[in-house]
């Protein structure tokens, strides 16, 4: 990795002090197989200079339902250092580089990014653990992409997509998320080619709504389980 990367200032006058301390969380770098290669700082993952050489890190992106097979959506808030202000799926971070939540075969990485998931439910979302236990996610399955925020921050992620459905409480953080909103298919369907949301869903966000996450839906909605739908091995390039 470049040195040009540890110059970059996270001043406090551009950015949120709260958000600027996060950028200090250790991310698990990748190759493009998903197998950890070591760590880095969240800040180091999401500089587009190091992202234009690859640099690539493990992610997780959880869509959570209420027992009406509702969505819940957030907008991410504005002291968001990437996507401020964008609609997204419920919940999205990373593993951290701890063996808890890393995993060099599949199932343990399974288990890493569902910890990763009830932590990160809990800080975003105010979601007490004890309302995801983490029998009740199903992993679907992995997408890498890459997308730039702005010039000089993007994500270039594999990202395990989580679903789970459960009755919670909610308190958004404000730091993290501006609104929630919970949505049927049809509301979502609608959302999507609204021109008032065109340009407001973060990019991860926009490739699933384009790809799986309707048929997924569906499949929640007329069975009891997923099975029928995982597809827990490849990674899929978006
Ligand atoms: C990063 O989400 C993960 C994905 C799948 C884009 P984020 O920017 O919301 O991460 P964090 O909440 O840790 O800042
Ligand atoms: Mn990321």
């Amino acid at each position: 990795l470049s040195n040009a990367s540890a110059s970059i200032s996270l001043d406090s006058d551009t950015y949120d002090p709260e958000q600027v301390k996060l950028m200090e969380e250790v991310c698990i770098v990748i190759d493009e197989n998903d197998k950890p290669l070591g760590s880095a700082s969240k800040k180091t993952c999401h500089l587009m200079e190091n992202i234009n050489n690859n640099l690539l890190h493990r992610a997780f992106s959880v869509f959570l339902f209420d027992e009406e097979n509702r969505l819940l959506l957030q907008q991410r808030a504005d002291e968001k250092i990437t996507f401020p202000g964008m609609w997204t799926n419920t919940c999205c971070s990373h593993p951290l580089s701890i063996p808890s939540e890393t995993g060099s075969d599949l199932p343990s990485a399974v288990l890493g990014v569902k910890r990763a998931a009830i932590r990160k439910l809990d800080q975003e979302l105010g979601i007490p653990a004890s309302q995801v236990p983490i029998d009740k996610f199903t992993y679907l399955t992995r997408i890498h992409y890459v997308a730039p925020s702005d010039g000089l921050w993007g994500e270039h992620e594999i990202d395990y997509i989580l679903f789970i459905r459960v009755p919670v409480t909610h308190a958004a953080n404000p730091n993290e998320i501006k609104d929630v909103k919970y949505v049927s298919r049809e509301e979502m369907q609608s959302m999507f080619v609204d021109p008032a949301y065109e340009g407001k869903f973060t990019p991860w966000f926009k490739l699933i709504c384009e790809t799986f996450l309707f048929k997924w839906w569906k499949e929640l909605e007329e069975k009891d389980d997923l099975a029928a739908v995982k597809d827990e091995e490849n990674i899929h390039k978006l």
